[in-house]
């Protein structure tokens, strides 16, 4: 079960779809390891390099494989697949922290989410699918443009509300996105929307004036809230591997993150960069990003995801 919304169901089949890559690359070749050797120290150097080569990170990794290994140990006759079990059962634990983005009964309206994230981390498109999915859901959903510094960023995310029929609201290019974030909310809340999305900025981590911009547009909305009113994403392409997750480490640290949207999953065999995230940022991930259509969204579910990534069937 994933704690996170569920556009339609088929968050299972698109997890596995979406993992396919790390599975066949990685994750299948670590259990066939554990099959195939015996539980001696070049196992384990062989699984720690395959996991750090999954991008699940050499802390996480080693942590990993002191668990499992002090567990076979302890346990003398542990088999194969109890080993795997085990290493499985520790994934699942890095993976499933709990945040409040992750509350499925909110009844605070409107809901406030700021989408935060390096350029083309998958920002917009990932308001596209969470617009889609409240809609789904039958919520209403107010989107607030405030990425004002790239030039058509306004335009992509009004063409998103066009396709997917929601109010954008705008200021001109070049506005104070903290303004465009304060009457977004102001809208939705007149409108009597239940949920207000806003776009930011894709930023590099290292502008510190652009990071001071952010945590400004986080005073703006709390001012307004309560502060369990507002819901800070902070989106990750899984693409950029311990990079992305280096660079996704400032923006946790500039602003109250309460969760990732961990985007491009499909297009990686790296999967294992959501244990990374769980074990060095200590957030949530919600939902991965499968495609580049507004369904192509699926929940986070930690025992699920894991499952997919070892799963060794076709
Ligand atoms: N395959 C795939 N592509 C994705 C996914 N999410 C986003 N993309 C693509 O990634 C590219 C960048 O996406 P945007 O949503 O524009 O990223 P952004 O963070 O808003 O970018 P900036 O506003 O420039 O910072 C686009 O080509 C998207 O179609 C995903 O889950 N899977
Ligand atoms: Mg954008």
């Amino acid at each position: 079960m994933a704690d996170s919304l569920s556009l339609d169901g088929r968050d299972s089949e698109k997890t596995r779809q979406a993992t396919q890559k790390s599975r066949t690359q990685w994750f299948s070749r670590v259990a066939a390891l554990f099959r195939n050797a015996e539980l001696d120290d070049l196992l384990w150097e062989q699984v720690e390099e395959m996991l750090i080569s999954a991008d699940v990170g050499v802390e996480a990794t080693f942590d990993l494989i002191e668990v499992v290994r002090d567990t076979v140990k302890g346990q003398g006759d542990l088999g194969a697949a109890e080993a795997v079990a085990v290493l499985k059962n520790q994934m699942v634990s890095i993976l499933s922290i709990a945040g409040k983005g992750v509350d499925k009964t909110s009844s605070i309206r409107p809901l406030v989410w700021l989408f935060v994230g390096v350029n083309g981390a998958g920002k917009t498109t990932s308001i596209a699918k969470l617009t889609h999915l409240y809609q789904t859901l039958g919520k209403k959903v107010v989107l607030g443009a405030g990425d004002t510094y790239r030039a058509a960023a306004i335009e992509q995310l009004q063409q998103w509300g066009q396709r997917l029929g929601v109010d954008v609201v705008t200021h001109q290019r070049g506005a104070d996105p903290g303004a465009v974030a304060f009457d977004s909310f102001k809208a939705a809340q007149s409108r009597g929307a239940d949920v207000v999305i806003i776009d930011t900025a894709g930023r590099l981590h290292t502008k510190t004036n652009l990071m001071e911009e952010l945590k400004k547009i986080q005073r703006v909305l709390l001012r307004e809230n309560q502060e369990q009113d507002l819901r800070i994403m902070l989106t990750i392409d899984a693409t950029t591997g311990q990079n992305g997750l280096y660079q996704a480490r400032a923006f946790a640290d500039a602003v109250e993150c309460d969760g990732v949207f961990l985007s491009k999953l499909d297009g990686t065999a790296k999967g294992g960069i959501a244990v990374a995230i769980g074990h060095e940022l200590k957030l949530p991930v919600l939902y991965i990003g499968t495609g580049e259509q507004p369904d192509d969204i699926a929940a986070f579910a930690p025992r699920e995801f894991t499952d997919a990534l070892f799963e060794t069937s076709a």
